[in-house]
């Protein structure tokens, strides 16, 4: 069995890679649609050695497309996602439009692909922090709870999408040949800088990423009980995110105990031989699916305290990927 299967902001970062991860993992493509804004009518993109071509996303682009994979930005999602569902297409969104809305499901395979119900129609795709966060946090949560979280993200530019991407390209460039630095997507530098803030800034001195990394991971670990503190970062990285991850458990648990657990857990590689200098890092993650955990060790400074550094590639696990991911158990359960 095949399906119809459209890619909606095919031209952008997530989007890009949604289609190579298609066909790397040898989803059953029967056709693929390629859509993006006006601006891209006349480009191509590759599949499978062939050129597509990128139409237009319009109301009627769902018509007899079964699956639908979106990363194009919540205000698109908002009004397209409904119009796809109406013409009886499953989508899997990666923007935030629909994840904290509680007939959504909010899903990663390795932790709540129960979530998915009978009949989804819309599935949202988590946010990259959370995603990787989660992978990793899992299995100690089954094994023994997990009370608080306080994290801080070291986040890659790739998260922001193609803009940012060429931006810290070209600021690197000006820098080395001594030209005058220029800005348009961040409101600082980011060549050789890096600065706390990831979406807008809230009442509650957090800013949208931060409450995503907080309301997402309650969703999704379906404990509202569950106290989450985050800080997060931009840093001039192109793939990968980096997470300082620092647990209270319910029920005390060794390092060792948690670097086991870990080493049998789907999705997740611990690397963790510091004395070796191994450890994650952005460009050993960047180019696959894994989840990288290591520095696991116990915080003394508080009762049941563990600490850990987690890494993953932002736009694959954090996004793409994830979605190819949920989209690979909807054909196995007969849900598209
Ligand atoms: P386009 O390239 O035509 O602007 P990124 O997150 O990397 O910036 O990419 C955003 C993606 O979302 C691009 O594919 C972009 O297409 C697409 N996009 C943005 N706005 C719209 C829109 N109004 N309708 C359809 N696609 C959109
Ligand atoms: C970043 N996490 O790295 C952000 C981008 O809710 O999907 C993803 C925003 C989202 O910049």
């Amino acid at each position: 069995k095949s399906f119809r299967v459209a890619v909606v902001g095919a031209t952008g970062a997530v989007g890009n890679l949604m289609i190579q991860v298609l066909e790397e993992r040898s989803f059953p493509v029967g056709e693929l649609k390629l859509l993006a804004s006006a601006r891209s009518i006349g480009k191509s993109l590759p599949y499978k050695g062939r050129m597509l071509p990128v139409e237009e996303l319009t109301e009627k682009s769902f018509r007899g497309v079964q699956l639908a994979l979106f990363s194009a930005g919540s205000g698109v999602s908002r009004k397209f996602a409904p119009i796809a569902a109406e013409a009886g297409c499953v989508v899997v969104d990666n923007s935030s439009a629909f994840r904290m809305d509680p007939r959504i499901p909010l899903v990663v395979p390795e932790v709540n692909a129960h979530a998915l119900g009978d009949h989804p129609t819309i599935i949202a795709n988590p946010n990259c922090s959370t995603i990787q966060m989660v992978v990793a946090l899992k299995p100690i949560q089954d094994a023994v709870g997990i009370r608080r979280i306080v994290v801080t993200t070291f986040q890659a530019v790739s998260g922001t999408g193609k803009r940012a991407i060429e931006e810290l390209r070209r600021q690197v460039a000006d820098l080395s040949e001594g030209r005058e630095v220029t800005r348009e997507v961040y409101p600082h530098q980011i060549a050789f800088n890096c600065f706390p803030h990831i979406g807008a800034f809230l009442d509650n001195g957090f800013t949208e990423e931060e409450m995503k990394m907080v309301n997402e991971t309650r969703k999704i670990f379906e404990d509202p009980e569950i106290q989450v503190c985050a800080t997060t970062v931009r840093v001039p990285v192109y793939f990968g995110h980096s997470e300082s991850v620092n647990i209270e458990t319910r029920a005390p648990i060794s390092a060792e105990r948690v670097r086991e657990i870990l080493s049998g857990a789907p999705g997740v590689i611990v690397v963790d031989d510091p004395g070796q200098h191994r450890y994650p890092v952005p460009l050993q993650a960047a180019g696959t699916d894994d989840t990288l955990v290591g520095r696991i060790r116990m915080d003394p400074s508080v009762e049941n305290g563990l600490a850990m550094w987690v890494v993953a590639d932002n736009i694959r696990k954090g996004a793409a990927s994830n979605a190819v991911q949920i989209a690979e158990i909807l054909a196995a359960r007969n849900l598209i």
